[in-house]
């Protein structure tokens, strides 16, 4: 599968900063560094983030691709500073440092052996041959996720130049549900009001939950301090919308080539989640085909449904309807009263390693989901509409 959009990001959790450099975005597309800090700063809200939340002020330094808030057709070159490296440089140096008592201390202090179950600690210590487990955790941490909302909020940027338009909303923390929300003609439905997705989008955002249902995010923030006060952590559900995507971007022709594969590989990949659902996702299994499938009606001579079981996607392919997607985030391993483990300096039973974390990570993980479909929805919209400059997309496109 030839990519448009391509993108590679490099970084560690207490690196000195994460980079990505994007290649693909088109000449004369308007790209707002405040926006992207907007997302990097919508990424690092939600209650029960941990203090490292509080150190950090995710901002965005575009160093290249972009001349005068113009893309140039260039590859794009991001940055963003790790505030926190300031005390980690001698142990995350990329030098070789001096061995004083001093730095062995440092480094030892910040080494750990105790695997923590449901990280990547164990298969990640096998995978790459290391002792030092803090080589693992580095990486695999979800800091990453930082540099790719900046990488998502440039397809969001491309794709708003088409009306296409993204929200995201928490539905689940623990066992505390939202009340049912319906989305209907691009429109979002609960309590008998009516939002557009920007007004959707907006009351998300002022959520300190990310949660479209004020009334119940008290609750969630309750079960949330019930985790902490318990020393574990708790997981979470939400939900991704996007308006106004035409009709056909993916393809039916080969399984690569599937626009949900595409979204659920996307979706999946983000540290932590363990389920993807598309529309109806798992409830399809309950559904009768009558009761499934979303009919064709006609409205004034136009083509239009009745229902949005598909979520969006037909065929591997979008349909033109609101694309939905679900997905289910695992509480976090990282934790104050940890685990029984294996300590692999020793071979002998221990309690898992714990180091700063947070309690809930699932309204962040709602932001980074929102970015990562951009990146797969602007990808195929390059691949149907692609030009080499604005102008040249928005005449495809129009035709
Ligand atoms: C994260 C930064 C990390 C963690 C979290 C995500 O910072 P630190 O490790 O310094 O506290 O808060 O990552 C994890 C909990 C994890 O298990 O990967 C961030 O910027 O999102």
């Amino acid at each position: 599968m030839n990519k448009k959009f391509r993108f590679l990001t490099s970084g560690e959790s207490h690196g000195k900063c994460l980079n990505a450099i994007i290649e693909g975005v088109p000449s004369g597309f308007p790209i707002s560094v405040e926006e992207i800090n907007h997302d990097l700063w919508s990424r690092q809200q939600g209650y029960g983030r941990g203090g490292r939340m509080k150190i950090e002020s995710d901002k965005v330094e575009i160093k290249s691709g972009v001349r005068h808030g113009i893309s140039t057709g260039a590859p794009i070159c991001l940055e963003i500073q790790n505030r926190d490296f300031e005390n980690w440089k001698i142990v995350m140096s990329t030098e070789p440092v001096e061995l004083t008592d001093e730095n062995i201390t440092k480094i030892q202090e910040k080494s750990f052996t105790k695997l923590r179950p449901g990280h990547a600690d164990y298969a990640g210590a096998i995978k790459y041959g290391f002792d030092d487990l803090r080589n693992i955790l580095e990486r695999s941490s979800a800091r990453k996720t930082a540099i790719e909302v900046a990488v998502g909020s440039i397809a969001k940027q491309i794709l708003k130049q088409f009306n296409i338009l993204g929200c995201s909303t928490i539905t689940q923390i623990g066992n505390i549900q939202s009340k049912e929300l319906k989305i209907e003609n691009g429109k979002f439905i609960f309590d008998n009001k009516t939002f557009s997705i920007e007004e959707f989008a907006d009351l998300c955002e002022k959520s300190e939950v990310r949660c479209f249902d004020k009334e119940i995010s008290d609750k969630m923030k309750s079960e949330i301090d019930k985790a902490k006060e318990e020393g574990t952590t708790i997981g979470g559900k939400f939900e991704v919308c996007y308006n106004n995507l035409p009709v056909g971007l993916g393809s039916y022709v080969h399984y690569d080539r599937a626009i949900d594969g595409r979204i659920a590989q996307a979706v999946m990949s983000i540290p932590a989640v363990k389920a993807v659902e598309i529309g109806a996702g798992v409830n399809s299994a309950t559904l009768k085909g009558k009761d499934m499938h979303d009919p064709f009606v006609l409205d004034n001579g136009k083509i239009a449904r009745t229902s949005n079981n598909a979520g969006g996607i037909e065929g591997g392919m979008t349909n033109g309807e609101t694309l939905v997607v679900k997905g289910t985030m695992k509480a976090i391993p990282t934790m104050k009263s940890p685990l029984p483990t294996v300590d692999i300096k020793d071979m002998n039973e221990s309690q898992a390693h714990f180091e700063r974390s947070d309690t809930c990570a699932a309204p962040s993980c709602a932001v980074v989901a929102e970015a990562r479909i951009a990146i797969v929805l602007v990808d195929e919209f390059l691949n149907k509409f692609g030009g080499d400059s604005l102008k040249e997309i928005k005449a495809h496109y129009e035709r």
